[in-house]
């Protein structure tokens, strides 16, 4: 029994290691050296080649290394019948939320201006307002931005949420369905992307989302690189529609040295770490939904590819 491994990004070793803990039977094979294909029975994927999980006849879960599945579902062939599932850990969820926080007060405090003026030797003191006059928006309600919204709404913020349907979230308002879209942005002054890029939300944040927000917004960009129109956002951080942006995610990953992001004095550029994958309560949750797949149950975080999420 095999676990086929795929990722041009992340190394297969301490996945290796936390199987070989927690079920040594399973042997993990890194792509291309995938072995007898009768013998793979889970495939651990991050952006697999497009043919790369077709001609393995007794695969039974192929699971995302990440929560997001856009990178698998965009070009690579689906076997039939073959569930996708997405990583949901408690551990990311919590990484997640902790950075949401961060850069939610940090944009909320003025640290991207200060450190602009620091720069630059100016003692300028700016205008503060307290949490509860700052309305901020987390776009996506799922396990990760429901997480973040409820935490923002703790520390006494005016937090809003959009979804693609309704619901409760304690402390949060929901704007649910794309003609919600705008009067959402119209009351956010710090607005977190944390949707997940599907058909329906590819390039959402263009010139047009852009301008709906108050002059001034703050942007913080935890999602994908590809929700945003990434010379519309930096024409409006140099207009001053925008004030500041967080990045943690890119159209293009690494970001291209010739990036505007890089040297843009009121953004701050991270590579993609808002939050990680851990292989050991990663390596649980395959070995616990190949148990469930085994017993003829439903693998959990199971992903719908006719959605996208
Ligand atoms: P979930 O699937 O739990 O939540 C997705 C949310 O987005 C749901 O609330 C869903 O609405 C909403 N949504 C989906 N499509 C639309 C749409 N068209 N319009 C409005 N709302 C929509 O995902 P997670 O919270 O677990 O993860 C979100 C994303 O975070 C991932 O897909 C990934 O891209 C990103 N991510 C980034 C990381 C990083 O390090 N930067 C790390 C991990 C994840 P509804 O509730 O109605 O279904
Ligand atoms: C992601 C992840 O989906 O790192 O970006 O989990």
């Amino acid at each position: 029994m095999a676990l086929l491994f795929i990722s041009h990004v992340d190394s297969p070793d301490d996945w290796t290691r936390a199987f070989a803990k927690l079920m040594p039977e399973l042997e993990v094979r890194a792509w291309p050296n995938i072995g007898r294909t009768d013998e793979i029975e889970v495939a651990l994927v991050w952006r697999p080649p497009r043919e790369s999980l077709l001609g393995l006849p007794n695969l039974k879960l192929i699971a995302s290394l990440g929560a997001g599945v856009d990178h698998l579902l965009r070009d690579t062939l689906l076997p039939d019948g073959v569930p996708v599932t997405r990583f949901v850990d408690d551990d990311l969820t919590a990484m997640m939320r902790e950075y949401a926080v961060l850069h939610v007060l940090a944009c909320h405090r003025r640290l991207p201006e200060y450190l602009e003026l620091q720069r630059n030797g100016q003692w300028v003191e700016l205008p503060q307002p307290l949490a509860r006059e700052r309305k901020i928006g987390i776009m996506g309600l799922g396990v990760l931005g429901g997480a973040a919204a409820t935490r923002l709404a703790g520390f006494g913020f005016d937090v809003a949420g959009y979804s693609r349907s309704a619901k409760s979230l304690k402390g949060v308002t929901v704007f649910a369905g794309r003609d919600q879209l705008k009067p959402f942005l119209a009351r956010t002054e710090i607005l977190v992307n944390l949707l997940p890029l599907t058909p329906d939300t590819e390039s959402l944040i263009d010139r047009e989302a852009l301008a709906a927000l108050p002059k001034g917004a703050s942007f913080i960009n935890l999602g994908r690189g590809g929700h945003v129109v990434e010379a519309d956002l930096a024409a409006a951080l140099d207009s001053g529609q925008i004030k500041a942006a967080i990045l943690d995610v890119f159209r293009k990953e690494p970001l291209p040295a010739e990036s505007p992001f890089w040297r843009h004095p009121r953004v701050i550029v991270t590579p993609h770490v808002a939050s990680i994958t851990n292989p050991e309560s990663g390596a649980r949750k395959i070995i616990e939904n190949l148990k469930r797949i085994r017993q003829g149950l439903a693998p959990l975080n199971r992903v719908d590819p006719t959605i996208g999420y």
